[in-house]
């Protein structure tokens, strides 16, 4: 602490769940934070934040920021609480749980996701808690488990290129990806190669901020790119674009791979895709001629149901032209892959005693809450908010309505999910806690100090979870471990810690101009790209490439009843529910809005800023339509992820996604949704 009125500077580290991670400079004075800032010195941060992080202190400091326990006074879902002691809280808690644990643990549940990326908030003193407790386990699905498994048959471990080349690039694809939304700083590097001359291309059905910035855009329908990425191959292989030299010495399968691709000719895809022939035929020449080429894939083309086999196909592409040669060329999808942490120090599963609880999924929370046997007793949630962002939102809140289920969140905020909680816990925010972050966009470790004192009665979820141990009268010393301590497990030897928390990050992996995959050593099975994958065959999927249809495609039968495709991809204000209450970003996005085109919003009689409501067989919800050629034909777009309480309706688009799982990774298929719209 400083002498009063003095201003000093405290590193911190953006918790979100976002490929930047930024570094902060916390200003602080009087244990009030001023404001935060990007740090400068940090090569991905770059000194700049992104609008909602910007205004971290808008949202710590928040009018309606939890600051001491709750507990229900309402019926479920009504919000209606009455603040208690931590005593009260905490007893209360450990009294419901003792016994549903003494008659079956696995009755007991944790829904958690990465409200904060860190790993000493996110599953370190939580994990151990469960794991001691024999809880069941929870699949931790909701985002990227498709595109992971995808990426991983093909190429093994998620080693996405160095984002600090990519203005070396000389052609950068945006598939499924929005950067100026989800990872600005990103497409601030993109910027720069593009001024270097480099050519944008964005496959997207969207007309996103990124892809009106592009020179080119392919707005397919949701859930075709494993198609698209086949007739790319078909192109490439047949004008002799391929590099032979590479594909010879570092992958496996091409053969087969070739035979594959000769199906799917430009005509047939296009077909498939709802795109032209000669948008194919021009991307793959493209992507053939011109280097180095990367492609920027997010998750927002594994969000169907063959979002797993996109990933697999698109990732095939650089090893086919030799991209992998050079620094800037190649896939990022994540970083993820670069950072070894020691899971086992951090969340003791030795705690089980030899016990192997049952898996929930957390994507079909709705139907297991409803459903599961045996059925699910006791909810504890934390950094996450379920009733808005899992699929299906009627059954989820439907489940989190059940009388007979005891149901505790760790919280920020009174969210739609902390409205169906019997006890609401105040948790800490970034500001008030230690952790460490591992990135998935860039090479750094990140490291957060504490800039100020937590708010009210506010505790971090760590002490949280230590309290609630004790109450259990779980008595190992690992539930004595500090914060530091928790840290320390999770790096192990492989990292100064001293030296991280000085500076507020530290580089891993090689030296950015290396090109990593330029003489192969992939972390795969054979240590080469698998265009034929043994494993993918062990676990039931086409060895090769495919085409795999989304569940609800504009040519299936369910169309007749429900013609349009409803994607429901980030709003660059929030950041999935988070923010939605923070009234200055809000008031940027407005209210819920569908964007439609024109010729299917005339057909249909609705025009610019009329109220809509949009259904299918799950829900319905209202919104008001843009009337606008951003939406392609046949395709819907809601930005999200409102929270349902903050809308007209009191519905989000999860009312009208599905719990149909993908084809990999059993993950959600958020954007595999067809609903139909009409004029209210
Ligand atoms: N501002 C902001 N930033 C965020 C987030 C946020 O909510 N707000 N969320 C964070 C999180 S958790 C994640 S996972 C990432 C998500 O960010 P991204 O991985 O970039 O994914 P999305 O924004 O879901 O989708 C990106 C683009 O894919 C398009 N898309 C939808 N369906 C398809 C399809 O079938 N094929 C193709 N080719 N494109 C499709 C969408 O229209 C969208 O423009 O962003 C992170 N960053
Ligand atoms: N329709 C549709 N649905 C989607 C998506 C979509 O694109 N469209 N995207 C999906 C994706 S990619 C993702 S990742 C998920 C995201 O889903 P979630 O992981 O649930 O993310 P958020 O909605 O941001 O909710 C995180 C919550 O954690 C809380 N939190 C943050 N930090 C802390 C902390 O330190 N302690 C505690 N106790 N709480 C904390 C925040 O206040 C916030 O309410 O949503 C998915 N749902
Ligand atoms: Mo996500």
């Amino acid at each position: 602490m400083n002498a009063p009125g003095q201003i000093r500077i405290v590193k911190g580290a953006c918790p979100h769940d976002c490929p930047d991670t930024c570094a902060l400079e916390v200003e602080v004075r009087d244990d009030v934070a001023l404001r935060v800032q990007g740090a400068a010195l940090h090569a991905p941060t770059a000194g700049t934040l992104c609008t909602k992080v910007a205004r971290y202190t808008e949202r710590t400091y928040h009018a309606q920021r939890l600051l001491h326990p709750l507990k229900r006074v309402g019926p479920k879902g009504s919000g209606k609480f009455a603040r208690i002691s931590w005593d009260e809280a905490l007893d209360t808690i450990a009294q419901k749980l003792a016994p549903i644990a003494a008659e079956n643990p696995e009755q007991i549940v944790p829904y958690s996701y990465a409200g904060t990326m860190g790993l000493v908030q996110g599953e370190g003193m939580a994990q151990r808690f469960f794991h001691r407790l024999g809880a069941s386990f929870l699949e931790r699905t909701i985002c990227a488990a498709a595109g992971a498994a995808g990426y991983e048959y093909t190429l093994g471990k998620r080693i996405g290129i160095d984002p600090q080349n990519v203005p070396d690039a000389r052609l950068i694809i945006f598939w499924g990806a929005n950067p100026i939304t989800s990872s600005v700083h990103f497409w601030a590097q993109a910027q720069q190669a593009k001024r270097n001359g480099a050519r944008l291309i964005a496959i997207d059905p969207y007309r996103s901020l990124t892809a009106e910035k592009c020179h080119e855009h392919i707005a397919l329908l949701p859930g075709t790119d494993s198609a698209l990425a086949l007739g790319v191959m078909h192109v490439l292989i047949r004008d002799g674009l391929v590099d032979r030299a590479y594909v010879d010495a570092y992958t496996v399968g091409y053969e087969a791979l070739a035979a594959r691709a000769a199906e799917f000719d430009p005509a047939r895809v296009a077909g498939m895709c709802g795109i032209s022939s000669a948008q194919i035929e021009s991307l793959a020449h493209d992507y053939g001629t011109l280097g180095p080429a990367l492609i920027r894939m997010n998750y927002g083309m594994q969000r169907v149901r063959g979002g797993g086999m996109a990933a697999r196909n698109i990732t095939c592409l650089p090893a086919l032209v030799g991209a992998f040669r050079t620094p800037a060329g190649g896939v990022l999808l994540s970083t993820s892959g670069n950072f070894t942490m020691d899971d086992v120090a951090l969340t003791r599963p030795d705690l089980l005693g030899g016990r192997t609880p049952r898996t929930i999924n957390m994507s079909t929370i709705g139907v297991d809450l409803n459903a599961a046997e045996p059925p699910i007793k006791a909810l504890i949630v934390y950094n996450s908010n379920p009733v808005a962002v899992a699929p299906h939102s009627a059954r989820v809140a439907e489940g989190f309505a059940r009388e007979d289920l005891f149901t505790v969140v760790l919280e920020h905020f009174l969210t739609d999910t902390a409205d169906y909680a019997d006890i609401v816990l105040p948790a800490t925010t970034q500001l008030e806690h230690f952790d460490v972050v591992k990135p998935y966009g860039h090479y750094y470790l990140m490291a957060n100090q504490p800039a100020i004192a937590p708010l009210g009665e506010s505790k971090p979820n760590s002490e949280i979870f230590r309290l609630l141990a004790a109450r259990m009268g779980f008595s190992e010393p690992c539930f004595g471990e500090d914060d530091y301590a928790l840290a320390r497990a999770a790096l192990g030897e492989s990292v100064d810690f001293a030296a991280l928390c000085e500076t507020g990050w530290q580089r891993v992996g090689p030296a950015a101009e290396v090109a990593r995959f330029a003489h192969g050593v992939f972390p795969t099975d054979s240590g080469k790209v698998e265009f034929y994958s043994a494993r993918a065959a062990a676990d039931g999927h086409d060895p090769l490439p495919a085409y795999v249809e989304p569940a609800e495609g504009t040519a299936s039968e369910l169309a007749s009843r429900y013609p349009l495709a409803m994607i429901s991809p980030p709003a660059r204000n929030f950041l999935n529910s988070t923010f939605v209450n923070v009234e200055s970003l809000r008031s940027v996005e407005g209210e819920p809005w569908l964007d439609i085109h024109p010729d299917d919003a005339i057909e249909r009689g609705v025009e610019n800023g009329d109220m809509v409501r949009v259904f299918n067989d799950r829900g319905a919800m209202t919104l008001r339509a843009r009337v606008t050629q951003r939406a392609r034909p046949k395709v819907v777009v809601a930005l999200s992820i409102w929270w349902k309480k903050l809308s007209a309706d009191g519905k989000n688009a999860n009312e009208l996604t599905s719990q149909v799982l993908t084809d990999m990774g059993r993950a959600p298929t958020f954007y595999d949704c067809l609903v139909e719209v009409e004029r209210i």
